[in-house]
């Protein structure tokens, strides 16, 4: 029993302030003769997170009394950005905050740049589990998410004359407020060793090396409400008695700290390259240290709360709902059964029903080179209890295909678990997901039904309803109401509430006033404040000047070729090409745009490469050519993360999602910037498809060819059948002249033509979308003339956006997928 607190922190300003200063002195991190930003960012923090302390424990111990069924978000990635913003915000304290800090000399805007980005993932897939957390508190819905500690996150991007260069991003070098570590909540994990048969014919996995896993939370409070979740990052450690004392002291100093040191290159990065056979165990390590540990802290409070007494395990369906973010932690399906069966006693019936009615997953990716498969070989080392289950469950599903569904023999080598491939044998993860989880969903209507006609085709018939469809959406709070308050202001203002926030679908009350010449005035001069920050901060970051009054045109996401950031830029110099062959008289005739483009490659994706160096080549010569650089500026946006994309998305106008139709499986910063009033230009691939339909066609900039039509069109390339346009053949040309310098963009140019690239030239179809991509580029310019026009559009993007919010989102999983219901706190 824990004693009640009474909230020894008033709400008065004055109180803050004081709060602060106190932590400003006595906490250990900070100098008391110096208040600069960075201490006051850390007193303040300190000073926000211990009044998200209070609710914290309350939320803990009223779940625990309610016992409400819970769900558990694996994922190897979460992309949170910074903390203090939100917390402040969520809490509704933002006024408060800013006028305490004020009192002692400092500015709330300032000092929350003070903090790093927790990025702890990649992109769409880590920050979706983010704006999930988000909705979860925000829905008083009883919900954990479970990742892993990474020491270093997303590494950091500088922009060279050679191009992109990585280095570490040392997200907790100065500390971070925002954890708490739980020395109580430690879990061991083993790796390697054999499988014992016992005499009773039980099997138990022994020997090889035990690792500990330490419990890391970080709050995740709700947007007014009480309940404040958590995000529980594991941490790998040594046991301390496997440090060789007797070594030590002999001076074998490394060999003593082996397995220190074994221990922590589990968590020491994201997603470590797994080019080699190294980096793949080291990836393969890190996915069944977060699942063993996640599953074993998920059946301790299972047990815990039940007064002592022993549940049935039939009752753990009914407790936990276990969600899986792509196949990343699929091993928590051959680990739930390995407890249930080794440690726990249970017959594999009654191990497979508690899993399968448990665990469900995510599908966030059609790309074949994306869908995993491990070896069997090496998985039947490091984890060989798992392969047997593995290989068992595959045995039964054949059975059962053949003695229930006869007629697709011919398909069950496509459909079975494991790959049997003399040269390569390998378990696939994707459909041991789909054969063990009680629900499989895509992440957009589109895409949910590619993966019913298509990559999972064959096992609809066997589980007709195991396939849903749960469209993606983002946190309201984080990308609107919080990134731009200009713009939130006046939302509220004209909708005469703030209800919003929560109840998204409230913006489409908006189109009332589309015409509203009162509006148009307030919302301009909403969005050229944030358009201003934007062109500061771009002038800070890469020493370029762009210009407000021009249309601000901005595509930010991973660089990938599917993404075809390659299109944008290819656009872009036809569009410098055509300048230059104007008239001054012209040209004045024209839409002055400035073109940004932001985004990461992955470090040994030479292509993804090549195309940042082209972006910023071609940015170099048009931003210096003074005859047209007051009509095109081309920026190269360097270390896209979470904290720019909220700098970014305010200030756009126009956004470009034009990945090849049916590659993308949702995308989200769409739904982002469309929130924000930025319109899109793109294809009718992922999300794309269920935003125009809510903003309407005539606010959308649509081209390219459909996700039908790609394999044909593609088969069409192969066959030779293809005649490029004149505009495309210009533009390739006019690269290849030399005209944005000496960098070799051969290779890049020729993957559009012949037989590279995948194999087959131009993969990812450029060619064939370019003429209907500048043409639906030529209207955005003719509409953009028309202030009146736009600004209606504008307008109509943000009233259509309601269906993007993740609430909407949770509130589906939660009664379709999970079977949970709210829990809230007093
Ligand atoms: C296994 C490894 C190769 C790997 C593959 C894919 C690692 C990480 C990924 C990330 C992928 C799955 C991803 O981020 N997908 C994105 O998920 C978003 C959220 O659902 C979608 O909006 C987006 O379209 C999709 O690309």
């Amino acid at each position: 029993k824990i004693p009640a607190v009474a909230n020894p922190l008033a709400e008065k300003p004055l109180d803050i302030a004081s709060n602060i200063n106190y932590h400003a002195q006595y906490s250990p991190h900070f100098s008391p003769f110096k208040f600069e930003p960075e201490q006051a960012y850390y007193a303040a923090a300190e000073s926000v997170r211990d009044r998200l302390v209070q609710q914290w424990n309350e939320t803990y111990l009223h779940y625990h009394k309610v016992d409400p069924k819970q769900t558990y978000y694996l994922s190897m990635e979460f992309l949170q950005g910074r903390a203090l913003t939100n917390a402040i915000g969520n809490l509704d304290i933002q006024d408060a905050y800013a006028d305490a800090l004020n009192k002692l000399g400092h500015e709330l805007e300032e000092i929350v740049e003070q903090e790093k980005d927790a990025a702890l993932g990649n992109g769409g897939l880590g920050r979706l589990a983010s704006c999930f957390l988000d909705s979860m508190a925000t829905l008083s819905l009883p919900a954990w998410g479970y990742g892993l500690r990474y020491r270093y996150g997303l590494f950091k991007q500088r922009i060279t004359k050679a191009g992109q260069e990585e280095t570490a991003e040392d997200w907790l070098e100065k500390f971070s407020p925002w954890e708490v570590v739980r020395h109580d909540v430690v879990f061991p994990v083993r790796f390697f060793g054999h499988v014992e048969v016992q005499p009773d014919g039980s099997r138990n996995w022994a020997g090889g090396e035990v690792l500990q896993a330490l419990a890391y939370d970080v709050p995740i409070p709700g947007y007014k409400t009480k309940n404040t979740n958590s995000l529980r990052l594991w941490e790998a450690k040594a046991i301390s008695e496997d440090f060789n004392l007797f070594q030590f002291n002999d001076g074998q100093y490394e060999a003593a700290a082996q397995l220190h040191s074994k221990a922590q290159q589990i968590c020491d990065v994201l997603y470590p390259g797994d080019a080699t056979e190294n980096g793949k165990l080291l990836r393969l390590k890190q996915q069944y240290f977060l699942c063993s540990a996640s599953l074993q802290d998920i059946i301790f409070r299972f047990k815990e709360r039940k007064d002592g007494s022993l549940r049935p395990w039939s009752e753990f369906p009914s407790k936990v709902a276990v969600q899986l973010n792509d196949t990343h932690p699929t091993l928590a399906i051959p680990e739930l059964m390995r407890i249930l069966m080794d440690e726990e006693g249970l017959g594999w019936d009654e191990a497979w029903d508690v899993t399968t009615k448990t665990i469900a997953y995510t599908n966030h990716t059609v790309l074949p080179e994306a869908l995993e498969k491990w070896s069997q070989i090496v998985m039947s080392k490091l984890l060989p209890r798992h392969m047997e289950i593995i290989e068992e469950i595959d045995k039964r599903f054949i059975a059962m295909i053949q003695s229930k569904r006869p007629e697709l023999e011919s398909k069950i080598s496509g459909m079975r678990i494991l790959d049997h491939n003399p040269k390569k044998p390998v378990v696939r993860m994707a459909n041991l997901c789909v054969v063990s989880a009680h629900t499989v969903n895509g992440v957009a209507q589109l895409h949910s039904d590619i993966l019913k006609n298509e990559l999972f085709a064959d096992y609809v018939s066997v589980w007709p309803t195991k396939f849903q469809n749960k469209t993606n959406g983002i946190t309201p709070r984080r990308w609107l109401r919080f990134c731009s308050p200009e713009l939130s202001q006046l939302i509220t203002k004209w909708l005469k509430t703030d209800q919003w926030v929560t109840n998204l679908d409230l913006l489409t009350d908006l189109r009332k006033f589309a015409d509203n010449a009162d509006l148009h005035a307030e919302w301009e001069s909403a969005k050229m404040a944030n358009k201003q920050r934007l062109a500061r901060y771009i002038l800070r970051v890469t020493g370029v000047s762009i210009d407000p009054n021009s249309l601000f045109d901005i595509q930010v996401k991973r660089i990938h070729e599917y993404k075809r950031q390659l299109l944008n830029i290819l656009g872009v110099v036809y569009r410098y090409k055509k300048l230059k062959e104007m008239s001054p008289e012209e040209r004045k005739n024209t839409t002055s745009r400035t073109i940004m483009i932001g985004g990461k490659a992955f470090a040994t994706y030479t292509n993804a490469k090549r195309i940042v160096k082209l972006v910023d080549d071609v940015g170099a010569v048009v931003n210096s050519d003074t005859e047209v650089n007051s009509y095109l500026k081309v920026v190269f946006v360097p270390n896209y993360n979470v904290s720019v994309a909220e700098m970014l998305i305010p200030g756009s106008e126009l956004s470009q999602h034009i990945s090849t139709a049916g590659m993308e499986a949702s995308g989200t910063s769409n739904m982002k910037f469309a929130l924000n009033g930025c319109l899109i230009i793109g294809t009718l691939d992922g999300a794309n498809v269920e935003i125009r339909e809510e903003v309407g066609e005539e606010n959308f900039f649509l081209f390219g060819a459909t996700a039908d039509e790609v394999p044909r069109l593609r088969q069409e390339r192969e066959n030779g059948l293809f005649k490029p346009d004149a505009r495309f053949e210009e533009a390739k040309e006019f690269i290849r002249s030399g005209a944005f310098g000496s960098y070799d963009y051969n290779p890049l140019l020729d993957s559009l033509e012949g037989n590279s690239g995948y194999g087959r030239g131009d993969y990812f179809l450029v060619g064939y979308d370019f003429p209907s991509y500048i043409d639906a580029q030529t209207k955005v310019d003719e509409a953009y003339k028309d202030r009146k026009r736009w600004t209606k559009m504008s307008i109509l993007s943000t009233a259509g956006s309601g269906k993007f919010s993740s609430d909407r989102t949770i509130g589906q999983y939660a009664k379709e997928i999970w079977n949970i219901e709210q829990c809230i706190v007093p």
